[in-house]
């Protein structure tokens, strides 16, 4: 029986500075997501758009946490809370939850729904730690502090909204980190998620170090999150991002790595769930880092050559 994928749009920017991540979820469905899944053999189905109010409308101020900064918190914490209730709804539907964002803060929503009922191990493929805390945050910007949300570092410890108990570092890994803030790399030494960087990849190849990866997100957990940052490709190859980091991975590397999981699922159906995040239509080219959106959230469930 083909799998059902339900689209779950978060179209937010409350956690980026460069506005215009709310219009990827538009773009990538532009790009032809719908018939890219149809073709790698699973059904999609579209949820629609969660209803976010414009960042205008909002003070970035309101309500800063107890200790550091973290700009629009309480509209990231709404959202994030409505997406982890569809995620799940999705989950019980028996269909596998596709979140677009959006800047990378919806990925607090989509683990947190992803692992309400079942230990997550996740995959973080981006060029950026995203373990800021509101403490040690050099730009105060939620999408630099997902996963330190989700493991309820720092100050997000008291707030019960972000951290997910059934996410352990253990089961996190990195692949092509390449930008790290000082006091997060102190986090991240301090840590027991496995990171492996642009240097990694250059070492042993994508195929080998993606393997790895999997290993540790399905070590003793019930299924595996991928979080898809478009900024972990060459700004070359993806330039509509907010946040661009030159030596990034290579549009034939990101395929591999995504073929990857999915023969991987194929085998052992250890995908739970998946995010692709920080398109930004209006730094884009011709829509090309939509469209490699779309293409490699086709790859994660098997697009075939032949
Ligand atoms: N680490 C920096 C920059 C950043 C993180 N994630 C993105 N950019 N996309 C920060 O602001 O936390
Ligand atoms: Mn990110
Ligand atoms: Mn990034």
């Amino acid at each position: 029986m083909r799998q059902t994928v339900s689209i779950i749009g978060a179209p937010m920017d409350y956690g980026a500075d460069r506005r215009g991540v709310d219009m990827g979820p538009s773009a990538i469905r532009y790009a032809g997501l719908a018939d890219g899944l149809s073709r790698a053999g699973v059904d999609p189905v579209d949820s629609g758009d969660l209803s976010i109010p414009r960042a205008e409308e909002r003070d970035p101020d309101v309500e800063q946490p107890s200790r550091g900064t973290a700009k629009f918190l309480r509209e990231v914490e709404d959202v994030c809370t409505r997406l982890a209730d569809r995620v799940e709804t999705a989950l019980e539907d028996d269909a596998f939850p596709l979140v677009l964002g959006g800047d990378h803060s919806v990925a607090i929503g989509s683990m947190q729904g992803a692992s309400r009922d079942a230990d997550l191990g996740a995959v973080w493929f981006d060029a950026h730690a995203d373990l800021n805390t509101p403490e040690t945050s050099p730009s105060g910007n939620v999408h630099g502090m997902p996963l330190a949300a989700i493991l309820g570092r720092g100050v997000f410890e008291e707030l019960e909204w972000a951290s997910a108990p059934r996410v352990q570092a253990e089961s996190i890994a990195y692949v092509g980190l390449r930008s790290i803030d000082e006091r997060e790399r102190d986090l991240l030494r301090d840590s027991e998620m496995t990171a492996f960087t642009m240097a990694d990849i250059d070492d042993r190849g994508m195929t080998s170090v993606v393997e790895d990866a999997l290993d540790v997100a399905t070590n003793t957990t019930d299924g595996v999150h991928i979080s898809l940052d478009l900024d972990w490709l060459d700004p070359r190859t993806a330039p509509g991002v907010g946040t661009p980091v030159r030596g990034g991975v290579t549009y034939r590397e990101a395929h591999a790595a995504l073929e990857t999981v999915s023969r991987r699922h194929e085998t052992d159906g250890i995908l739970r769930s998946m995010d692709v995040v920080e398109v930004n239509p209006i730094l884009d080219e011709g829509n090309e880092t939509a469209t490699l959106a779309a293409e490699l959230a086709a790859s994660t469930f098997g697009k075939r050559i032949l």
